[in-house]
């Protein structure tokens, strides 16, 4: 097979609107897979590299949450074939390293290592500019109409899960309900809160609501995303640009809640879950804070046997994970259509990076149906 041309949204600078232009993308290599791309939401990770908070490699293709459909495959390739729908996976788990052989693979060595650098397993990415290199962010590059990924991060789902829904399980709704079900495992009736309602959030919010939280209280400073929350399951709502949301929240569940979950990726906010989650709870940290930033917590507490974790990817199993998600859409216990917002054509980029800044969407995706 030979080289195609692409169109897609380059990452060059922070601070600068991504450029839409035409990139050249390589066939697949032994175990990778050529995938159309159906849709791809807009995540506040993607943002973070825009806003200059986390650092990238550059020039690359941003996305990192897209469903699409196989058009080849390389040698080697058993578990897809050509005409499968597919969710991309940001962390194609190797099935060998330490972290896979003792079932974290959100965790896997070899998959975060190419992560970090914006590459495929063998550490070069497959779209170029002019016989340059364009890395690929998650090992996908979502933000374009064509890509490749490897065969590990190719979780086949049903043909009648609509494709732009899927699209939302290749990160948000992983992320959110996986804090809740893999990562905190929260039992029926504890209390949650969950600082943050967007995107990721209120997924947080529905995984807490399918594992049967008793109070589930949403935080967030803007009106709008705490209506949605309620759409969502929260049984309380607290709006931090008006009261302090960690006295709000300890009134509401007295003396505070079993689980905390920061959705946000703030020092500040990462502190104010952890001030409101009760003595032998759980606070986990969901949202990427800015790179070099450190959070201050009280060493008192820790006398309270108060724990506090981060959660990567939800801990995603995605094998298994995600067909549970597309079933549970189907059987309708699992909300998708409404975290869809806006839909953009790719040219439409950097309007959707603007709506997400200003908290104007739930999710927003770049649909390429
Ligand atoms: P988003 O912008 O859709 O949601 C953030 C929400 O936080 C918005 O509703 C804001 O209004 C709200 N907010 C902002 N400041 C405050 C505040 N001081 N108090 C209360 N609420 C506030 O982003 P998102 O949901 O796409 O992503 C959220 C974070 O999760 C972000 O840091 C992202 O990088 C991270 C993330 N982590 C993983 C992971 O694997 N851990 C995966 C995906 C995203
Ligand atoms: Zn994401």
């Amino acid at each position: 097979m030979e080289e195609v041309q692409v169109k897609a949204a380059v990452f060059y600078r922070p601070h600068e609107p991504l450029a839409v232009e035409e990139l050249e993308l390589e066939a697949p290599r032994q175990g990778e897979v050529l995938v159309r791309v159906a849709a791809c939401g807009v995540c506040h990770s993607d943002l973070h590299f825009i806003e200059g908070l986390v650092p990238i490699a550059s020039p690359s293709v941003l996305g990192h949450e897209a469903a699409g459909v196989v058009e080849a495959v390389g040698p080697g390739v058993e578990s897809v074939r050509p005409g499968d729908h597919v969710v991309l996976s940001f962390i194609p788990a190797c099935g060998r390293c330490p972290y896979c052989a003792v079932g974290r693979p959100n965790l896997c060595t070899v998959a975060n290592r190419a992560m970090s650098r914006g590459t495929m397993l063998d550490g070069t990415p497959r779209f170029s500019r002019q016989g340059s290199p364009v890395y690929q962010m998650g090992a996908i590059g979502g933000f374009a109409t064509r890509t490749v990924v490897p065969e590990a991060g190719c979780v086949k789902i049903r043909e009648d899960m609509p494709l732009d829904r899927a699209a939302l399980l290749g990160c948000g709704v992983m992320t959110g309900v996986g804090a809740v079900i893999n990562t905190a495992r929260v039992q029926a009736g504890s209390d949650v809160a969950v600082v943050g309602c967007g995107g990721v959030g209120l997924n947080v919010v529905q995984g807490a609501a399918l594992a049967g939280a008793g109070r589930i209280i949403a935080v967030d400073i803007l009106p709008h995303k705490l209506e949605l929350a309620r759409q969502f399951g929260a049984t309380h709502t607290v709006d931090a640009s008006r009261e302090d949301p960690v006295a709000a929240v300890r009134q509401i569940a007295a003396g505070g809640v079993d689980y905390a979950f920061e959705v946000i990726g703030r020092p500040e906010t990462i502190r104010q879950a952890f001030d409101m989650t009760r003595r032998g709870g759980l606070t986990v940290v969901v949202g990427v804070a800015p790179a070099g930033a450190e959070v201050s917590l009280p060493a008192g507490a820790f006398l309270t046997e108060k724990t506090i974790t981060g959660s990567a990817y939800g801990g995603a199993r995605m094998s298994v994970d995600v067909p549970r998600l597309v079933e549970l859409y189907l059987a309708g216990r699992l909300k998708l259509d409404e975290l869809i917002s806006r839909r953009y054509p790719l040219e439409g980029i950097n309007d959707a990076f603007e709506a997400l800044r200003r908290g104007e969407v739930a999710r927003s995706i770049v649909s390429f149906l």
